[in-house]
């Protein structure tokens, strides 16, 4: 295990959700790390080494602490340094924000998968699993509306940790997704969508290679 490093690893994938949201906290936190940008069909040994379970994002801190679960490196780069209060406290009740973080990681996030890509499991309605995901917009829009972002009158952790699932959802059919009447969710969506927090967290870095010369960044 590397220890004692100059600067925290981060290994990356640049279109998964999870790492999306590990990215948005790092840029926020300001932290640079060292960027690893990796294939999922091709996943370097030496990272398969550090976390076996194999998924993105997985940073390494300097102590060589491995965390591989991106809830964890977003806390992790947030209690460092949060300038912009991510971890500010909202309107929502510690175990509405819970609930919320495990709704999309562990209902819309199936949903949208068989939603996304039908064909991967056989007799699956991919049109019964978006209309699924409806009754999670439906909440989103109200907590939007009441509380101007999901949770505190400024974007903060639930937004960036909730908003790529909601893209990749948007994503499958934009047309019909836009015609949905959830205005503050639609709103919401376009602020993030367009903001220089997502052109830069976007940003394309060239697969990792063991010997080539490191990138450092907080993704500005
Ligand atoms: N619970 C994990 C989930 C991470 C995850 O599933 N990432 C996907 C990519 S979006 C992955 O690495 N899958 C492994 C693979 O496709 O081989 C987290 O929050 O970090």
């Amino acid at each position: 295990m590397e220890t004692n490093l100059k600067y925290p690893v981060l290994y990356t994938f640049r279109r998964c959700p999870y790492a999306m949201r590990a990215r948005f906290a790092i840029r926020s936190s300001q932290i640079i790390v060292e960027v690893r940008e990796i294939k999922l069909q091709e996943k370097p040994s030496e990272f398969l080494k550090l976390s076996p379970k194999g998924t993105v994002p997985v940073l390494i801190t300097n102590s060589g602490e491995v965390l591989e679960e991106s809830m964890d490196i977003i806390y992790w780069a947030l209690n460092k340094n949060d300038p912009h209060k991510w971890l500010a406290r909202g309107k929502l009740e510690n175990q509405d924000v819970r609930k919320l973080l495990d709704d999309f990681d562990n209902k819309f996030k199936p949903n949208l998968d068989k939603y996304k890509y039908p064909s991967r499991i056989s007799g699956v309605d991919q049109y019964l699993h978006r209309d699924k995901n409806l009754y999670f917009l439906k909440k989103l829009n109200s907590y939007i509306e009441n509380n101007k972002s999901v949770n505190c009158e400024h974007l903060s952790i639930l937004d960036y940790a909730i908003f790529p699932f909601v893209r990749q959802f948007r994503n499958v059919d934009q047309e019909w997704f836009d015609k949905l009447n959830f205005i503050f969710l639609h709103k919401w969506i376009n602020q993030i969508i367009d903001s220089k927090d997502f052109s830069s967290i976007m940003k394309k870095f060239k697969q990792w290679k063991p010997n080539d010369i490191p990138i450092y960044s907080y993704f500005e």
